[in-house]
């Protein structure tokens, strides 16, 4: 049989990463079918193409995930291919709890001829046979012989053949510089940030969030091996092509354990794995001087913290105590000293918010190393204890966002300020935290560093900017080079002075590895369309 994985894009913004869950269904799925796939992301596609891409390639299975915030167009890209007479199955965190909406049995239309609920990765090949003899049941559920929900213990995880998958739509190198850039140095001809997942789980239950509920409060592992042996291999490919890859441990807490992630860590540094990586951690768990050693040892140089508010009290009805606002900036100044950087996360429209909240927290952000502040709208997702809190006190204002995406939208009224107001603080906090001063602001403040660090955080907020501001096209990149002038000119003078480029960073890491580049590349690759995508809230 010939399946089709496909991944919708959300149709306002451009993710920078493909999917795991892609990757590890192909690798699961039984020998004898051909998997193909699709991110709407890296090759856009309406309805009459995907269609018109199912007949040309002979599809018989058609298999489509998304989150809540692409499920609209997930189903419009699913109804269109059951015009062709080949079936869907879909799967991911938001048909999981609404399976009935995608089976058409809340009296709307049917758009899923099978759903997976929850973790699939026992479930698919299940899906694949029944698929291949035409007998799809309705739902599949994650089971085992006693009927009692069974998750994968990651003991056993596929080997994800990297160096023989197809990954030209997920290049980040625009293609009129791929030639002469895998020219430079060890060469960077393609440049891909790939998902990794060490282990699945959180138990800490915050309320907006769609995890404890969905991959459950038992953290599982995979073996340090296993990881260590995926990294060599990305390592490999990016070799055999003159290309660069980095990595995004996709945990929604990389550290939950810190003794295992340290172990983790040292593994790969004594393996010589290191790749430059990203990962999400929460802001209690980097206190441990030793762990951010490791991270900057081992090649992490981003690390995405859900700081959501700096309000104790917001932290606290949303089930986020742990978060302590007053560790914030100590816990940034001990990554920065090891120049690993932070992406850090608020959610505006929490119950004790009152306008003027935006400016209130990056008068905040100002005193704290730079880095790339993120704003986004408390939004109650299908399922989520915030979702049933806010419908059982009737504050829900569009219960069924989903089924009309509108990015960075209330869907409740928040206590202490109106939709609008909340609205206004998002906006107000994107406006100032990348105009041109805040990031000039940036920049200098790294005077002490190699260039290379100025660079990478420069290039970095240019290309975060994008999650809220459209940066779509070429008229749009000009405007903000052209306000950004000033910055741009003074690193490219920087650039031509002798050593520029060497330096002596404030610390050097024990694992001597290349800097900057990753976000370089990143941004080049934004220069074709402009826009990349949020990160969740941790
Ligand atoms: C990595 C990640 C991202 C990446 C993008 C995704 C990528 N390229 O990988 C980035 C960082 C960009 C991102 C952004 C956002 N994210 Co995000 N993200 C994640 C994260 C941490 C990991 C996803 C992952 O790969 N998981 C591991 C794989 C193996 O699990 P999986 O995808 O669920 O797949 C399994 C099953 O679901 C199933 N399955 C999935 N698809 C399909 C399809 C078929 C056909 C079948 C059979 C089975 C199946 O099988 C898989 C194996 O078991 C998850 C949390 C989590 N742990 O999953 C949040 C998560 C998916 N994100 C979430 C959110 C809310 C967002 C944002 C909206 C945040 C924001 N405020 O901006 C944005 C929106 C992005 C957009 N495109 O518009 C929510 C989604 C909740 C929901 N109901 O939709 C999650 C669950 C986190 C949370 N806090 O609740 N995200
Ligand atoms: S927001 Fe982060 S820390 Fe909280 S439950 Fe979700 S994954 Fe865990």
């Amino acid at each position: 049989m010939k399946i089709l994985l496909y991944n919708p894009d959300n149709g306002v913004t451009r993710n920078f990463m493909p999917h795991l869950w892609m990757f590890l269904l192909q690798a699961l799925t039984p020998p004898g079918h051909e998997v193909l796939l699709v991110d709407g992301n890296a090759q856009r596609m309406d309805e009459a193409g995907i269609a018109q891409f199912v007949r040309d390639n002979n599809i018989e299975l058609v298999g489509i995930g998304a989150m809540t915030r692409m499920i609209a167009k997930a189903y419009r890209m699913a109804d269109a291919v059951r015009t062709t007479g080949v079936p869907v199955v879909m799967g991911g965190p938001h048909v999981t709890e609404m399976a009935d909406e995608a089976l058409g049995r809340y009296g709307g239309p049917r758009h899923a001829d099978a759903v997976a609920l929850g973790e699939a990765d026992a479930t698919w090949p299940r899906i694949v046979e029944d698929a291949a003899r035409g007998q799809l049941k309705d739902v599949y559920a994650p089971v085992d012989a006693f009927g009692q929900e069974s998750k994968p213990t990651l003991k056993e995880y596929p080997v994800i053949p990297w160096q023989s998958i197809d990954l030209k739509q997920f290049n980040l190198v625009p293609k009129a510089v791929k030639a002469t850039l895998q020219k430079i140095g060890e060469g960077w001809g393609t440049f891909r940030l790939i998902p990794v997942e060490s282990g699945r789980g959180c138990p800490y239950g915050c309320e907006f969030c769609t995890v404890t509920g969905f991959f459950g409060d038992s953290i599982r592992f995979r073996t340090n091996e296993s990881v260590v042996n995926e990294l060599l291999l990305l390592k490999a490919r990016a070799r055999s092509e003159k290309g660069q890859m980095a990595v995004f441990f996709i945990d929604d807490n990389f550290a939950i354990n810190i003794k295992r992630t340290k172990s983790l860590l040292r593994d790969i540094i004594a393996a010589g794995a290191q790749v430059h990586w990203v990962a999400q951690i929460s802001a209690n768990l980097l206190r441990d001087e030793e762990l951010v050693d490791l991270i900057a040892d081992s090649g992490g140089k981003w690390i995405f913290i859900g700081m959501e508010s700096i309000d104790p009290a917001n932290l606290k009805d949303v089930n986020k105590g742990f978060n302590k606002p007053g560790e914030y900036g100590a816990v940034l100044e001990r990554l920065a000293q090891r120049n690993v950087y932070a992406i850090t996360s608020f959610i505006f429209g929490m119950d004790n918010d009152t306008t003027g909240v935006a400016e209130r927290t990056l008068a905040q952000v100002r005193t704290w190393p730079p880095g790339l502040p993120i704003f986004g709208l408390l939004t109650p997702l299908p399922a989520t204890p915030l979702y049933k809190r806010l419908e059982k006190a009737g504050r829900l204002t569009r219960p069924k966002h989903w089924q009309e995406f509108i990015p960075f939208a209330m869907a409740h009224t928040p206590l202490k300020m109106s939709i609008e107001e909340a609205h206004a603080e998002v906006s107000y906090g994107w406006d100032e935290a990348y105009s041109p001063a805040a990031l000039a602001h940036a920049v200098e403040s790294l005077n002490d560093q190699p260039l290379g660090y100025r660079v990478n955080i420069f290039l970095a907020r240019l290309c975060f900017r994008g999650i809220y501001f459209p940066m779509m096209g070429k008229m749009a990149w000009l405007k903000v080079i052209a306000q950004n002038r000033r910055t741009i000119f003074k690193l490219v003078r920087e650039g031509f002075k002798a050593g520029a480029w060497r330096g002596r960073p404030a610390r050097i890491p024990a694992i001597p590895v290349p800097q900057a580049e990753p976000v370089v590349a990143i941004a080049q690759a934004a220069g074709g369309d402009g826009r990349v995508i949020a990160f969740p809230a941790d």
